[in-house]
Formats: structure tokens, C-alpha cells, sequence
């Protein structure tokens, strides 16, 4: 995939292209310090702080002091091996993660012939006894939750400094530009710098130590874990940390090894008992690399590698070079995915002012387009940093987690979670990022089918509300969030919306039709005819951890229905996206027979009394009102059913279930919050989009802008940035024959009056840039991958395109 630089930036975006941001005018300082180890030259060079350019400080989280907790800490990664940052003066740390250090196994069990009981609740459903048939599926069907068995943390490193003097002009940066975090402050008339980056390229986090005169740099460095580990060094510059994932006090899980090299200037250098001590040095480099057993392909056969061997020679290969090429690569490789996309939102408000206090003044009310640009680019920077072709997908925190047993494991929920952390992968221009999150669902299909099979009696596969990297897709835990068999079907649209954004027909061939193929036989075996209304419908399932009122006495709640809305909604897009594979494909045999007999068969979403959209095939009253999750909304976004146009009569009904989720106390999750930008941006209502992502920002986002749900989740980050995205370019719609239409700022809001977006995608295989003025679009150029056409809709107004490969095109007439 090539990435193409936009046109309509605005003047300060274009010191965002070169690797390095050198700027005589601001006197930026600069560095440099050449090293020796024995044959090795090394060379260290930092870039200084405070550019005084407005985008790009509305690229950098910045502050002024260092992190008072976790949450404050700045996030670096290159996919699999990350850190926060937290800036400390005298003692700094840095919380490690390498992405597959996971206790476990045992992992839940399959119940097989569970599907015995299931045609039994299926009948009480259909009697009306609601919960005789949650009990029946419960004691039957349901598998025992095992927990924890959580993501861990790698472990910390510490580096404790001597220091003379009080520390003045202390800054602590994330530059997304760059992709380098930075401390700087002064002490005794010395400027000490420092810089952290995580590089793909050299598969190891660096730490760069300079100071702008010799001999200041003395500090001792240390490497812990909250459990499970031993430390020892290596020579005299060489730590190594190692030890077993353990759950419970059973150390069955991952086994890892972290190790660490350090590499002075000057001065003197010792290493004992797990410590090394420099003194005196001009500057420092350290080197910290992890190794893992896990293995993703088959996770119960541990890799047989030596972790320390292949440690040690990422580091000696990582510290033979010098360092000014290591950041040049890591900055290279980082930019070729980030700068693909650039985003201006307006005059900002806030630039010249530290990210906390930023945030302090969105939560007072202030308007800054700016920080909305820098949540937006963040989130790229997030996914770009925890999600790389080769790596494991982002799990519920990325790859960052300072626990043991973290919340709800850190592991891959599906039933939205996991989803949406990819909301913003092909829209913002990048698609390799999505590859983890394919290859995974892919390594699901044997465990899924394993679970179709002896749960239900079925062929394809099936993933429940929940998984992880040892693979399982039983159904377990409690009806309300466990009885749910959507999640394999929902994660099937990603890989057709892969194809749509890049037409990639190997992709569709070998990879998008044959999972929603085998996703498709586990839902044609469940679907059974609803004898109320001789529709076929899914059950007994859970509209995602939603409850409800039983009929019975009012009093009493059950979770489980037959033909809830998500689940209709989620079959549909499945079948849909089979056919329209298929036809694309030629593929015409008995399998897309069944197919495109049962999809108009398909029990679709009722309006219920009050004019609200049904989240359950009767209409019951739900226990909380404004619950997080709007499942019966899915046809509207993620998915494609329901639009003003395709779909007229459902639009006033889907307006009025969020507006009730949200006056009941919805959006109350950051994840939840994000949803409802998306909903408001394909509503076309820029207000509400906008008023939510405001509140996103102002209620469910931290210091250091991770998203909270409470606790951090990173869900809300990929669906905010998806929801900014989503309010600038949609291209869900195609008309009549097919033809992809590009809906151009389908909701652009007042307080974004001018800007421009270059480098978004659009399904159909179109690069866009947009420019926009007072609130009306100037310009739009597009650029096709193949000989292609398309419509470009501006309001109510329609143009038809078509274009040459490779064709760039700018139109600025739009009636
Ligand atoms: C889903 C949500 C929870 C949480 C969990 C990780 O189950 O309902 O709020 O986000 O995933």
C-alpha cells in the first residue's frame, strides 16, 4: 500500500514530511554526540523541544510535569514491544509490555451436547418463559469462566539518577510525528535530554541519555516485575529478567526474557547482582529487547527457542549500528504509515498549551478543534504502535498494561471490544494495521469449529462474547455476556470491508469469503423458524449483557430471546456480504442457494409502541435504560442495513433509542460514547456527533488521553478517531447497480467551519482529499487504485466519476 501526501494541508503541515523537524528560526537545539564501544560507533542525536508550529504541537501530547501515575504516562510501541513513559527527573520509569506475556493455560472447556438443551429453551422461549429457558441454557450450555488469566505486564525498568541541583524548564512530549518520546529539563546550568522510542525495525525499545556537558550522567538501572521473575546481569553493561506467566500461583502460562544492554559515553560502568552503575558519562544508550515461547500458530506448543540467545542478538544487532540510523529507521518506518494522513480541524485554540490543561478547558466547555485533531491522530498513533502486520491484534488496552490480572484479562472481548479498536483501520489509511486482527479471527476457526460442533451440533465456526490467545470460542461464564454466538460473524465484516477499501480480490478470494463462508454454515444450522412468525430467527442469545423485564410478573429479568435485533442484523450482514462476495467471485453453487434463500427470510428489527427501534423481538421493558451497549444498532453502524435512503422507516426509530439510551445515562463508557459518534455521524447530525465526541474527550478520556471506560480501555481511542473520520468521508452507500458513493463531510459540525483531510479512504479503493470552507466543501481530490467509477455526493447533490488506475482527480464544483 502506498501512501500519497495531501495537498490542501494547511502551511505548517508541510514541516510534518521530512524525518527530522529542523527549524533555524526556532533555534531548535541540536545535539549530537558520537560514542565508541570498542569497534562500534555510535552516535546519539536528540531533537529539541518546543516547536513553535501550530499543527505540529497539535501532534504532541506535552506536559510539565512528569507522570504522577500510570494514566499520565506516555505510551510507546512498535506493535508487540511497548512502554509508558513517566518522565521522572530522579527516578525514571518505564512500565514494559511485550504483547503475548499471558498466563494460562487452562482455559475454558467446550460442553459437548450442550445443544440437547438448546431446542428445549428454544420451545420455552417461544412459550413465553423467558426464565426457565435462561436457567435451562445456564445450567446446560454454558461453560465455567476461568479467571484470571490475563495479559501481564513485561515487567519495569528503573533508572535511578544522581542529580545536583533543583530541576528547572522540565517538558515531558509524546511526538506523534515522530514517534519518539521526550523528557528535557535543566539542573545546575545542564540541559539533560532524554528520549525513548520502541523500533519495529530493530525490535527494541531505545532510551537515549544526553546532556549538553560531559560527565553529568550518573545513574544506577534496575529491572523488576511485580512477580514471577529473577534478575541477574550479563558482563558489565548487560541485564536479564526472566521468569513464567503465572495464574493462581500456577505457572503454566508464557515464559519470557527481557534483557537489556547499556551503552555509555564516557565515564565508568559496573554490573552486579541484577544493576549496572555508569557514572560520569556524557551520554548513554540503553538497548531493551523481549523474547516470548508463545506461540500463535499452535499457543499450546510452546516456541523452543533460547529467549535469552534471541534477546542477545537483537541488541548486539540493534547496538552495532549507530544511533542516529537507528532513530532514522524507526522514524521512517513509523512515518511511512502515519503521515499518510493528515487532518486540519481549524484555528486551534490551544496549542501553545500543556495537554492537561487542554483537556481541563474541553471539560470547562472550550471548543479546541486542535486537540480534537490530536485525539484523532493519536488514535492512529495507537493503532499503528500496538497493531503491526505480524504481530497479535490489539487486545482491550493495545499492548499497554501495568497488571497482573488486568481488567477483563486485557483480552479480545467481540461482542464489541475488539471490533471497534479496528473501526479506524482502513478509513484512516491503515490497512496492514488490520492484518493482526485477520490473522487472529482466522487462527479462531479450528477452536470455533470444535465449538459449533460439540456445543451446537452445527458445522462453520462460532466465537462467543469472548476470547484470547490460547484460542478457545466456548461459551462461558453467565447467559447475560456469555450466551451470545455473534462475535466469529460480527469479526466476518472486517474482512469484507478489507476488500471494499482496498479491492483486493486475492484477499477476498483466500481469505474474506471463505471465514464468512464458514461463518455462514454455523448461522444457517442455527437459525430455526420462529413459529410466531414463520421467520427465521437466531436464539437463544443476549443482546449483548442487556437484560430485561420477564412478561411473567414484570418483576423478574432474563436475558435470553429468540431473534434479538443484533443478532437478525449481524446474520443479515454476514449473508449479504457472502452474496455480494459470491457475485463478485462468480461463485454460484448450492451453498450461496441456501444462502440467498434464508437471507430474505431473515426476522427483521420491529418499532416498537413508543417509536423506538426493538432490541428483543417483543417488546420488553429493559432493566437499565440507558445500558452501554446499543447492540440493536448495529445495522446502522458498523454495519450498512439500515440508511434515510434504503431504510427510511427505521431512521426516526433509531434516533429516538439512542436519544433514550442517552437520557437514561448511556455513553457512559467511553467505548459506548464512541459508538454514539458514529451513529450521529451516519445520521448525518453533526451536532450530536460533535456534542458526543466533546463529551468523549471531556468525560472518558485521561491525561494522557487514553480512553477511560472506566478503567482504561482502548476502545473508545479506535472509535473516536473512527467517529472523526466518519463525520469528514463515508462510503457505505452504493446506488442502485452497485456504484460505491462517497458522502463528502456528511457531518461536518459548526465548530469545524474550515479545515481539510487529506489521505482518508474510502471503500471502492479511493484515496480522498477534502478541503472545506465556512462550512462548505472547496475541493476534493480522489485517487483510484483501479479503472473504477464512483459518485461523490455533496448534500443532495450527486456527481458520477470514473477514473483511469492510478488516476488523480480534483474536482471544485460541486452543483
Ligand atoms: C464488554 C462491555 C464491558 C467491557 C468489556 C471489556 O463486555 O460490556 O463494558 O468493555 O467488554
Amino acid at each position: 500500500m502506498k501512501g500519497t501526501s495531501g495537498f490542501w494541508c494547511r502551511k505548517n503541515n508541510l514541516i510534518n514530511r521530512g524525518q527530522y523537524h529542523f527549524n533555524l528560526n526556532t533555534a531548535l537545539a541540536v545535539f549530537i554526540f558520537f560514542f565508541s564501544l570498542g569497534q562500534q560507533e555510535l552516535a546519539a542525536q536528540t531533537v529539541g523541544l518546543n516547536s513553535d508550529s501550530g499543527i505540529e504541537a497539535n501532534n504532541k501530547l506535552w506536559y510539565t510535569k512528569s507522570a504522577a501515575d500510570w494514566m499520565e504516562a506516555l505510551p510507546i510501541g512498535n506493535g508487540k514491544l511497548g512502554a509508558m513513559v513517566f518522565g521522572g527527573v530522579e527516578s525514571e520509569h518505564l512500565q514494559l509490555n511485550e504483547e503475548s506475556v499471558w498466563a494460562g493455560p487452562p482455559i475454558p472447556e467446550d460442553r459437548a451436547g450442550a445443544f440437547k438443551s438448546i431446542e428445549k429453551a428454544r420451545a420455552l422461549i417461544f412459550q413465553g418463559d423467558y426464565l426457565e429457558a435462561n436457567n435451562v441454557m445456564q445450567d446446560n450450555v454454558l461453560g465455567k469462566r476461568i479467571a484470571p488469566r490475563s495479559y501481564q505486564t513485561l515487567g519495569d525498568l528503573i533508572l535511578d539518577f544522581e542529580l545536583t541541583g533543583t530541576p528547572t524548564d522540565y517538558q515531558r512530549e509524546l511526538d506523534l510525528n515522530d514517534a519518539v518520546a521526550r523528557t528535557s529539563f535543566s539542573s545546575n546550568g545542564v540541559k539533560f535530554t532524554r528520549e525513548y522510542f520502541s523500533s519495529a525495525v530493530d525490535n527494541a525499545i531505545i532510551v537515549v541519555l544526553t546532556a549538553d556537558s560531559p560527565k553529568e550522567i550518573t545513574l544506577e538501572v534496575k529491572m523488576n516485575r511485580k512477580d514471577d521473575y529473577e534478575v541477574a546481569s550479563i558482563g558489565k553493561n548487560g541485564l536479564r529478567m526472566w521468569g513464567r506467566a503465572s495464574q493462581k500461583g500456577k505457572h503454566l502460562g508464557v515464559k519470557y526474557e527481557t534483557r537489556l544492554m547499556a551503552v555509555p559515553k564516557g565515564g565508568s560502568m559496573s554490573s552486579e547482582n541484577g544493576s549496572i552503575k555508569i557514572t560520569n558519562a556524557n551520554s548513554v544508550i540503553l538497548f531493551v529487547a523481549a523474547a516470548t515461547d508463545y506461540n500463535k500458530i499452535e499457543p499450546f506448543s510452546p516456541l523452543t527457542r533460547d529467549l535469552g540467545n534471541t534477546c542477545a542478538s537483537t541488541l548486539k544487532k540493534a547496538a552495532k549500528r549507530p544511533v542516529q540510523k537507528l532513530k532514522e529507521d524507526h522514524v521512517k518506518d513509523y512515518q511511512n504509515y502515519f503521515n499518510r494522513v493528515f487532518i486540519d480541524l481549524g484555528p486551534s485554540v490551544g496549542g501553545d498549551k500543556p495537554t492537561n490543561e487542554r483537556l481541563e478547558a474541553i471539560k470547562n466547555g472550550v471548543d479546541d478543534p486542535g486537540l480534537m485533531e490530536l485525539y484523532f491522530q493519536y488514535g492512529r498513533y495507537l493503532l499503528i504502535s500496538s497493531s503491526r502486520p505480524g504481530s497479535l491484534p490489539a487486545n482491550l488496552q493495545g499492548i499497554w498494561n501495568d497488571h497482573l490480572a488486568a481488567p477483563w484479562n486485557s483480552d479480545y472481548h467481540t461482542n464489541i471490544n475488539m471490533q471497534m479498536n479496528y473501526w479506524p483501520a482502513e478509513v484512516t489509511n491503515l490497512s496492514e494495521c488490520h492484518e493482526p486482527f485477520f490473522e487472529f479471527i482466522e487462527s479462531l476457526v479450528p477452536a470455533g469449529q470444535k465449538t459449533a460442533r460439540e456445543v451446537y451440533n452445527s458445522n462453520g465456526f462460532v466465537v462467543h462474547h469472548t476470547t484470547d490467545v490460547w484460542h478457545w470460542t466456548a461459551p462461558i461464564g453467565k447467559v447475560q455476556y456469555g450466551m451470545w454466538p455473534m462475535g466469529g460473524a460480527w469479526c466476518t465484516r472486517h474482512f469484507m470491508e478489507h476488500y471494499n477499501y482496498t479491492r483486493d480480490t486475492v484477499f477476498l478470494k483466500e481469505h474474506a469469503y471463505p471465514i464468512m463462508k464458514e461463518s455462514a454454515k454455523f448461522l444457517l444450522d442455527w437459525l430455526v423458524t420462529d413459529p410466531r412468525s414463520g421467520k427465521l430467527v437466531s436464539g437463544p442469545s443476549t443482546s449483548p449483557e442487556n437484560k430485561f423485564y420477564t412478561p411473567k410478573n414484570g418483576k423478574e429479568f432474563a436475558n435470553l430471546d429468540m431473534g434479538n435485533a443484533m443478532d437478525q442484523e449481524i446474520i443479515w450482514d454476514n449473508f449479504t456480504n457472502l452474496l455480494k462476495a459470491a457475485k463478485i467471485m462468480k461463485i454460484e453453487d448450492e451453498f450461496v442457494g441456501k444462502v440467498s434463500a434464508a437471507l430474505p427470510n431473515l426476522s427483521l428489527p420491529k418499532i416498537g409502541s413508543d417509536g423506538r427501534l426493538m432490541e428483543w423481538s417483543q417488546e420488553f421493558d429493559e432493566v437499565d435504560k440507558g445500558h452501554r451497549h446499543l447492540s440493536h444498532l448495529y445495522g446502522l453502524y458498523p454495519g450498512n442495513q439500515f440508511d434515510a435512503k434504503k431504510t427510511p422507516y427505521y431512521i426516526d426509530a433509531i434516533n429516538r433509542s439512542i436519544e433514550n439510551r442517552l437520557s437514561n445515562g448511556g455513553g457512559h463508557t467511553g467505548w459506548s460514547r464512541a459508538w454514539i459518534i458514529n451513529f450521529y455521524a451516519r445520521l448525518g447530525n453533526a451536532d450530536k456527533a460533535y456534542e458526543n465526541m466533546k463529551a468523549l474527550i471531556a468525560k472518558s478520556t485521561a491525561t494522557n488521553l487514553f480512553d477511560y471506560h472506566p478503567p482504561f480501555q482502548i476502545d473508545g481511542n479506535f472509535g473516536g478517531t473512527a467517529g472523526i473520520a466518519e463525520m469528514l468521508l463515508q462510503s457505505h452507500e452504493t446506488d442502485e447497480n452497485g456504484m460505491v458513493i462517497l458522502n463528502l463531510l456528511p457531518a461536518l459540525p459548526s465548530e469545524w467551519p474550515t479545515g481539510s483531510v487529506s489521505g482518508l479512504k474510502a471503500r471502492g479503493g479511493f484515496e480522498v482529499d477534502i478541503a472545506w470552507e465556512n462550512g462548505e466543501l472547496k475541493s476534493v481530490s480522489l485517487m483510484s487504485s483501479g479503472a473504477n467509477c464512483c459518485k461523490i455526493q455533496v448534500g443532495s447533490s450527486i456527481k458520477e466519476l470514473s477514473f483511469t488506475p492510478g488516476e488523480k482527480r480534483t474536482i471544485t464544483e460541486f452543483k
